[in-house]
């Protein structure tokens, strides 16, 4: 882990005064980065909130490109939030400036960090309690989808490197399994049992786009539920965030990982795996407003690989906690020394679930498919 040291008064500091400072908090949502909400009070009485947050450089090792990629992707949402005449300082996130102009503040000590617009008056969802929420994700991650369909890709960088290639993320895994850094091997045989039983789906999905059978487009590639913001009036999803991992991707992984999070019955971290199952009910939501939203500009290959999408993302996320466990808990921020073992157990279970419902999610994404996209014959 990083050995930063700061202060957060002095990271607010080497970002513009927009007002008095009357008080920040830390948001303890996400693995990976460390948030901040930052209130000024401005000369009108108002209170203006911001978002502060410290990027992870032992995950984002260049975080300059990071910010690169994030301002490119940002201005260009915003110019066709306009044209579409929605509110760009609600349906996007900006990045403000440093004191020095650079689109970051850093320092040796006190590490890597940025200035977002809060966007206020909004909720995330970290568990689901109905369907509905679902689909309106559905449709936000499909139009993020689309509003950056025409997105120059060749000028993104990779921030991670083969973030979503899976045949490297099991070769990874199988490396951390060898070397056992942490010495708890003995606590995951199962799970490891289960992970080498299913190599052959890694390649699927690459081994198509490899064939040209699958595009590239310009992907999220962490679709989280709670990466979504809705509006506390409309209820709908407005503002998509987290996109340092904005890059060069497919569809598939947008959509399996959000079907791991939000179809899941139960949390990530669920103890008691009775509860952790697929529930086809949300599945079925998601496979609606996503195909509503971008269904259109789909190709046939990715419908069709929609259902197994599910089970990679999962299993892939699977063995990257399942991996952490082994390398000592290196990448994944835990809270207590199982965490990540009993992450790898739910998104296991998880997959578990999802072959064994396999061909009812299919009919679901044939009959969604079927109806919404009348015009077209894929299955
Ligand atoms: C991390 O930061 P957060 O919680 O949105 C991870 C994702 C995983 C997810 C699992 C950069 O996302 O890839 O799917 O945890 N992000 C990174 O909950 O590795
Ligand atoms: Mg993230």
């Amino acid at each position: 882990m990083s050995k930063v040291e700061f202060n957060v008064e002095d990271i607010i500091a080497a970002f513009p005064d927009y007002g008095e400072v009357v008080g920040y908090k830390p948001i303890t949502a996400g693995h990976i980065n460390d948030t901040y909400i930052v209130e000024y009070k401005l000369e009108d009485g108002s209170i203006a909130k911001y978002l502060l947050q410290r990027i992870n450089t032992v995950v984002f090792k260049k975080p300059v490109e990071v910010m690169e990629n994030v301002c490119g992707v940002t201005a260009h949402l915003r110019k066709k939030i306009v044209e579409n005449g929605g509110d760009p300082t609600r349906e996007t996130l900006t990045v403000y400036p440093a004191k020095d102009g650079k689109n970051y503040y850093s320092s040796e000590k006190e590490g890597f960090w940025r200035m977002y617009n809060f966007v206020d008056d909004t909720f995330s969802i970290s568990e689901l309690t109905n369907p509905d929420d679902f689909k309106n994700a559905a449709l936000s991650f499909g139009n993020f989808q689309n509003l950056l369909a025409d997105y120059p890709i060749d000028t993104l960088y990779e921030t991670i490197e083969n973030f979503h290639y899976t045949p490297a993320r099991f070769a990874t895994f199988k490396s951390s399994v060898e070397k056992n850094a942490s010495g708890r091997k003995d606590q995951a045989m199962p799970e490891i049992e289960f992970a080498l039983a299913r190599e052959k789906d890694c390649s699927v999905v690459t081994d198509l786009i490899a064939a040209g059978e699958l595009p590239v487009r310009v992907t999220h590639n962490d679709t989280k539920l709670n990466n979504v913001l809705f509006d506390n009036t409309s209820k709908k999803g407005i503002c998509i965030v987290d996109l340092d991992t904005v890059m060069p991707g497919s569809s598939l992984y947008d959509f399996g990982d959000s079907i791991r999070f939000g179809a899941n019955t139960a949390a990530e971290d669920e103890t008691d795996l009775s509860k952790v199952t697929l529930s086809l009910e949300y599945f079925k939501a998601y496979v609606d407003g996503y195909l509503e939203a971008a269904g259109e500009s789909l190709t046939d290959n990715e419908i069709k690989y929609l259902a197994f999408s599910a089970k990679l993302l999962t299993f892939e996320c699977g063995i990257r906690f399942l991996a952490d466990f082994l390398d000592g808990d290196v990448y994944f921020k835990t809270e207590y020394p199982e965490h990540n073992l009993v992450r790898a157990r739910t998104q296991f279970k998880l997959v578990a679930d999802i072959e064994a419902k396999y061909d009812a999610m299919m009919s679901i994404v044939e009959e969604s498919a079927t109806t919404i996209l009348k015009n077209r014959k894929i299955f």
